[in-house]
């Protein structure tokens, strides 16, 4: 499905931005299930509902009221929507993701990062391989846009070839802050580059690129459907943050039951004891 240009693109810079990678239903029923996920925690005042672990799926910022709804994070929701299901198996999406890191191509997780109008929920600067190593790092995060992305609304923001570079720290003083030190962070803020689009686009990540996001500073939404593939010869390396009965899923070839190590060296991460990262973030996963 990509380009050749699209592919070279991707392996100098680490990520890659391409439209329209869902059909207009498609993307019609991943808007209706989270605005009607929206309307529901309107009547709830704290995180609600259950992943696998016991966990909550629903994860609510501090601040969320009836009024100004904060649902910053839904876990798996592969598992409580047709929609958001269908897309992770069966989209141009998952084509595309085939051409970087395929022919074999199976799921680790998936989730839902909301920044909804009046928010503060923003992302730290990270690379997502030390929250999910794997054997090697043929690790693909889609980003895929279910609302319009712009410079306003808290967009994606990455460091161009970053993959290439160190693995960072994510460990400081003892504890796991999911964030890299703040002489990085402050590096990663004078070379970032902003991953906006139309609805229905998505940015394509590598596992160790560099990235963060600032709040929405605007009236509108910003929603992103995240899938976190793997080639199929990658194998975990710890608990998966955001477990699913879908992880390991062969979306893409065939399984072959092959494990390919290339080396590297970092400490494994800690999973998160709250509904997700953002407490990790915040400092107050205790
Ligand atoms: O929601 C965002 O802006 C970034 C997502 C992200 O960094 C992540 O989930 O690892």
């Amino acid at each position: 499905m990509l380009t050749q240009d699209q592919i070279d693109f991707f392996d100098a810079n680490g990520y890659l931005v391409v439209e329209d990678v869902v059909t207009p239903a498609q993307l019609a029923a991943l808007r209706a299930d989270f605005a009607a996920w929206v309307e529901e925690s309107r009547a709830r005042n704290a995180s609600y509902g259950e992943m696998v672990d016991g966990r909550a799926r629903f994860d609510l910022e501090p601040g969320h009221s009836a009024e100004t709804p904060g649902l910053r994070r839904v876990s798996s929701p592969i598992e409580v929507s047709k929609a958001y299901h269908e897309v992770m198996a069966s989209s141009r999406m998952v084509e595309a993701v085939a051409d970087l890191i395929g022919p074999n191509v199976k799921l680790h997780h998936t989730k839902i990062n909301s920044k909804l109008p009046g928010t503060a929920t923003k992302v730290e600067w990270h690379q997502d391989f030390p929250f999910t190593p794997h054997s090697n790092d043929d690790v693909v995060t889609a980003l895929l846009m279910v609302d319009e992305v712009t410079d306003e609304n808290g967009p994606l923001e990455v460091v161009p070839g970053s993959h290439k570079g160190p693995i960072e720290p994510l460990w400081h003083n003892g504890r796991f802050t999911g964030a890299v030190d703040r002489p990085t962070t402050e590096r990663c803020i004078t070379q970032a580059v902003r991953c906006t689009g139309p609805a229905g686009a998505v940015c394509l990540m590598h596992t160790r690129l560099l990235h963060g996001s600032a709040p929405n500073n605007s009236t509108r939404p910003r929603t992103l459907f995240i899938v976190v593939y793997s080639a199929e010869d990658a194998v975990p390396l710890c608990d998966n943050p955001v477990p699913s009965r879908y992880e390991g899923l062969v979306v893409h070839g065939e399984p072959t039951g092959n494990v390919r190590s290339t080396p590297y060296t970092l400490k494994l991460p800690q999973k998160p004891k709250g509904a997700s990262f953002f407490v990790q973030q915040a400092g107050a996963d205790a």
